[in-house]
């Protein structure tokens, strides 16, 4: 099958750009990694988008992470539809918001309360302030190539868009606010030990990614996170564990339950919100009690906690921990996608190297190991970007960036990944003719 005519998305992305800044309204979603005129969504069903051409595709980006069912689950769909009829939304507590909060809560150990937002990004912001709030101090210490969302503090050699479009360090970051972040090599503790060595006591918290997603997907090392938990152990510095793409994703409890790993902040996104806006960051009671109205760290939202993102994150939630193997058929489709890839590069003597956390992964065109950004950034962006629009045009929808993660849902079936594979191998064996 060839989905080859995306006409009305072209005349889509045209008459967009006169009005949306690049035609898009986040920067990822413009196919600037891999080129082209990027795919009009029309909808979506289980593991299936269709484009406004009508076109189909098997869906490995999941609106970016939430939709670990897949798209519109009647459980969520249903979830919302009943919330609906209540209201939309009072700007006052409800009952279903702490229902949340004492599911996470009862999820991540690590997590003893958690404020609700809008977004990853105003989770990690709120995060950073909290850690400052709370020690007293300025200095954050991020990883090249992680990606926390856009608030200043985190644009600073950040991944996901901004390394796709090569920009990292974005106009508009003040020096000031550039010289309070410090920055670091994932994987690399000496990186980390030498910045608290010069910057003693005065390194407010480490923010990572602790299975980085956004410069595709890069496992930590061996002892790597339990490094970084002593280093900020021993300087009385906060680590937060920026788990938006990971938290329910990996696992029920995150990447800090597969690395048993416990930070003294957590921010999560996406599944926590099955769809709809959210985001949201907890920790200890001493910690969190700070934040505003118990305590003096300011944090506010119009729509943080709203009825229909809570109802659609409930519903997801539950979902998940109404099968017992939900994470193990995860890890069985994950291993058996990548192992068909692999199997396909091999067949097609394409280099590459597959990095994979359960249901996240990412294949990098690249001749050696990808376990930091340097590494990642040497993979052949131009065969990603070839690969990306052979598996298009064959109906398998990936991330449109080599630094991107690209996901599988409950939804996706053996039958659909035997064609991701098929498909793949078909894109390759072109390729290796060139
Ligand atoms: P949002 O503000 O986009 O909801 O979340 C920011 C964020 C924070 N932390 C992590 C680990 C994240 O992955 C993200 C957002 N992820 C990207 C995907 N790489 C969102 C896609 C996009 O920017 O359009």
């Amino acid at each position: 099958m060839q989905n080859t005519n995306r006409q009305k998305s072209e005349t889509a992305f045209n008459r967009a750009r006169i009005s949306i800044p690049g035609g898009v309204n986040s920067p990822v979603r413009a196919f600037k990694g891999v080129g082209g005129t990027p795919a009009f969504i029309a909808s979506g069903k289980g593991c299936h988008i269709t484009d406004i051409d009508g076109n189909e595709y098997i869906d490995f980006v999941g609106s970016w992470g939430p939709l670990i069912l897949g798209n519109a689950h009647p459980a969520v769909t249903e979830a919302i539809s009943r919330t609906l009829q209540s209201g939309l939304s009072f700007g006052a507590p409800t009952e279903a918001e702490t229902e949340l909060a004492e599911l996470i809560t009862s999820l991540v150990p690590s997590v003893e309360m958690v404020r609700f937002v809008n977004s990853g990004t105003e989770a990690t912001m709120s995060a950073i302030r909290l850690a400052r709030g709370f020690t007293g101090r300025n200095l954050i210490i991020k990883f090249d190539g992680c990606y926390h969302g856009h608030a200043d503090c985190f644009l600073i050699a950040a991944g996901s868009g901004a390394a796709t479009l090569g920009v990292p360090d974005s106009p508009g970051v003040t020096p000031g606010t550039a010289g309070d972040t410090l920055l670091a090599r994932f994987n690399d503790l000496q990186s980390v030990k030498n910045l608290f060595t010069s910057h003693q006591g005065k390194i407010a918290a480490v923010i990572v990614e602790p299975v980085v997603g956004n410069m595709g997907v890069i496992l930590p090392r061996p002892e790597f996170l339990q490094g970084l938990r002593e280093l900020t152990e021993s300087d009385k510095s906060i680590l937060i564990f920026d788990e938006v793409m990971t938290g329910f994703r990996v696992a029920s409890g995150g990447a800090q339950e597969l690395y048993g790993i416990k930070p003294d902040l957590t921010t999560f996104g996406k599944i926590i919100g099955g769809g709809l806006p959210v985001g949201a960051y907890g920790g200890s009671r001493k910690i969190m009690e700070l934040i505003s109205p118990s305590g003096p760290v300011y944090q506010a939202g119009t729509l943080s906690g709203n009825p229909l993102s809570v109802s659609a994150g409930l519903a997801t939630l539950k979902q998940i921990h109404s099968k017992s193997d939900f994470y193990e058929k995860l890890e069985q489709n994950g291993a058996y996608l990548a192992e068909g890839l692999l199997e396909g590069c091999r067949a097609a003597s394409v280099k590459a190297t597959l990095n994979r956390a359960g249901s996240m992964m990412t294949l990098f065109f690249n001749s050696g190991e990808v376990t930091d950004a340097d590494s990642a950034r040497r993979s052949d962006t131009k065969l990603y970007g070839r690969f990306f629009h052979g598996m298009l045009d064959k109906g398998i929808y990936l991330a449109p960036s080599q630094f991107e993660a690209s996901f599988l849902s409950r939804a996706h079936s053996k039958e659909d990944l035997d064609k991701v594979i098929n498909a793949a191998t078909e894109v390759l064996e072109v390729e290796s003719h060139k």
